[in-house]
C-alpha cells in the first residue's frame, strides 16, 4: 500500500539515521526528500510546504528528555505527517444504525457496502445490505451475490426504479442491527444525483452518511468531499483502492483538510480488505515499524521510568506527589498513584467535584511548602505544619491529612519491586494490593 511513498520516506529517514550528527543541512535535505515523496503521492503543494516549515521549525526546538536530536527530528517528521493525514483516532460505534453510502460511479460503493457488512458481522452484529442503485443494470445482482457470499440478508427490488421506494419498503421488512444502503452513482455530482440521494436519505434518515472516494483521484477528493457534504452532510469518508494507486496520500490529506474524517480504507477486492483508518498507525507503517513505534515509546517512557525507578527505591517525595496532582505524569507508569489517593479520575466512583476540591486543597498545601520540604518531607515538624496551614489558608489537620496519605503511599511503594512493576504494570499491582 502506497509503496512508492513509503519507500521514499523510509529512505529519507534511513539517510538521517545513518548520519552522526543532525544539523540544519541534514534537516533541509530530509525536508526536500519528504517534499518529493509527498508531491509524487499527489499531496497538495501548499500542504507540503506548510508541513516542511513545521518540520524545520520544530527540528531544533528544545530536546525532550531522553531523546537525541536525531530521534527528535524523526519523531517530528512522524508527528507532522500524522497531522496532515488526519489526527483523529478511529472510533466505531457498535450500536444499531442506518448507514448510507454515496459516491460517484466506480468509486467502490457496492464492494465497500459488502466489506462494511463483513466488518460489523465480525464484531458480532447483524448487518443487512439494501440495494438502492437503480441506475446500473447489474447492480442488484452484484450486491445480492456479495451478500450471499458473506451470508447476510439482502433486500432489493429488481424492477423498482425509485430508490426512495425501495428504502421505504426495506425499512418495513428488514430486521437488522446495521442497515447498509448502497446507492446509485453518476459520472459527476449533478442535480439528478443530488436529488436522488437526498430523497433516499429523507426516507432512510441515516445515522451515518458516508462518502466513498477512490484513492486514485488523489487530491481531487477535496472537491468531491465538499460537494457531497453540501448535498448530503456527510459524516465520514471511506477511501477505497489504496492498494492500487500511488496517489493515496493526496486523497487522504485532501479529505482531512476539508474536515471530513476518514473512517475506513479499503485495500483490495475481497470482502476482508477493509480496515479502520488510524492515522498514527498508518504513518508508522509508512515510515517502517517497529522502529518508529519503539522510538515514540522511548520518548514517552524515559521520563516516567526514571521517576518510577527512583520512587520504587523508596524515594517518593512530596514533589512526586505534587507532579501527580498537577497531572504531569497522569499517563505514565505512575498513573495509578492518583487512584491510590482516591483522586483518580479514570474508573473512580468518587464524585468528581469532591475529587477536584481535594486536589485543589492539596495543591495549595504543597505550594505553601518550601522546595526543601517537598524534597525531604521528614523536615516537616509541627511548627512547619502550622506555617504551611497558615500560608495556604487551610487547617493544620488538612496538612496532616495530606502527610498521612503521602506516608501510606510511600510505604506501599517501597514494597513494590521495579521488576514486578514492569511485569504487571501499575494497575496490576493495585489489584494485588486489593485497591482496585
Ligand atoms: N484493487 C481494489 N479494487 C477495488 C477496491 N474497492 C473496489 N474495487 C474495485 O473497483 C471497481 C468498482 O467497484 P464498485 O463497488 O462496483 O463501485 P461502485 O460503482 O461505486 O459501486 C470494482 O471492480 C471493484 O472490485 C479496492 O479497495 N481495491
Ligand atoms: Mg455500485
Amino acid at each position: 500500500m502506497l509503496k512508492a511513498l513509503s519507500d521514499t520516506l523510509r529512505e529519507a529517514i534511513d539517510k538521517v539515521a545513518r548520519l552522526g550528527t543532525v544539523d540544519k543541512d541534514v534537516v533541509d535535505g530530509l525536508v526536500k526528500d519528504i517534499q518529493r515523496a509527498l508531491i509524487a503521492a499527489d499531496v497538495d503543494v501548499k500542504l507540503v510546504f506548510q508541513l516542511s516549515e513545521r518540520i524545520k521549525q520544530r527540528a531544533f526546538e528544545k530536546l525532550p528528555e531522553g531523546l537525541t536530536r536525531k530521534e527528535h527530528v524523526i519523531r517530528v517528521v512522524y508527528e507532522e505527517l500524522v497531522n496532515v493525514l488526519g489526527k483523529h483516532k478511529p472510533h466505531i460505534e457498535l450500536s444499531n444504525k442506518k448507514v448510507l453510502l454515496a459516491g460517484l460511479f466506480g468509486s467502490g460503493k457496492t464492494s465497500t457496502a459488502a466489506k462494511l457488512a463483513r466488518f460489523y458481522q465480525k464484531k458480532g452484529m447483524k448487518p443487512a445490505l439494501i440495494g438502492c442503485d437503480t441506475a446500473r443494470p447489474a447492480a442488484y445482482e452484484q450486491l445480492q451475490q456479495l451478500a450471499q457470499k458473506i451470508d447476510v440478508p439482502f433486500y432489493g427490488e429488481k424492477n423498482e426504479k425509485d430508490a426512495a421506494t425501495i428504502v421505504r419498503n426495506a425499512l418495513r421488512q428488514v430486521r437488522a442491527d446495521v442497515l447498509i444502503v448502497d446507492s446509485s452513482g453518476r459520472n459527476a455530482l449533478d442535480r439528478e444525483l443530488v436529488g436522488e440521494i437526498q430523497r433516499v436519505n429523507r426516507e432512510l434518515n441515516a445515522d451515518e452518511r458516508i462518502l466513498v472516494v477512490p484513492a486514485d483521484i488523489g487530491q481531487a477528493a477535496r472537491q468531491q468531499a465538499k460537494a457531497f457534504h453540501d448535498a448530503l452532510g456527510i459524516t465520514d469518508v471511506i477511501v477505497t483502492k489504496l492498494d492500487a494507486t500511488a496517489r493515496g496520500g493526496g486523497a487522504l490529506t485532501a479529505c482531512h483538510e476539508t474536515g471530513a474524517q476518514v473512517k475506513f480504507i479499503t485495500t483490495g477486492e475481497t470482502v476482508e480488505d477493509l480496515q479502520m483508518y488510524d492515522p498514527e498507525k498508518f504513518v508508522s507503517r509508512l515510515l517502517g515499524m517497529p522502529d518508529i513505534e519503539a522510538l515514540l515509546e522511548k520518548a514517552k517512557t524515559t521520563l516516567d521510568e526514571k521517576r518510577a525507578e527512583k520512587i520504587m527505591g523508596g524515594d517518593f517525595t512530596l514533589d512526586d506527589f505534587y507532579s501527580q496532582i498537577e497531572g504531569v505524569q497522569k499517563m505514565g507508569p505512575l498513573s495509578g498513584i492518583l487512584d491510590m489517593m482516591g483522586l483518580g479520575r479514570i474508573g473512580s466512583k468518587m464524585d468528581t467535584n469532591v475529587q477536584e476540591k481535594k486536589m485543589k486543597r492539596w495543591k495549595y498545601l504543597l505550594q505553601s511548602m518550601t522546595m526543601e520540604e517537598r524534597a525531604d518531607p521528614a523536615l516537616i515538624t509541627s511548627s512547619r505544619i502550622r506555617r504551611i496551614a497558615h500560608g495556604s489558608g487551610r487547617s493544620e489537620s488538612d496538612v496532616r491529612e495530606l502527610l498521612n496519605n503521602y506516608n501510606s503511599i510511600r510505604k506501599m511503594m517501597k514494597k513494590i519491586s521495579p521488576a514486578k512493576l514492569k511485569r504487571s504494570g501499575m494497575q496490576g499491582l493495585f489489584r494485588q494490593f486489593g485497591m482496585k
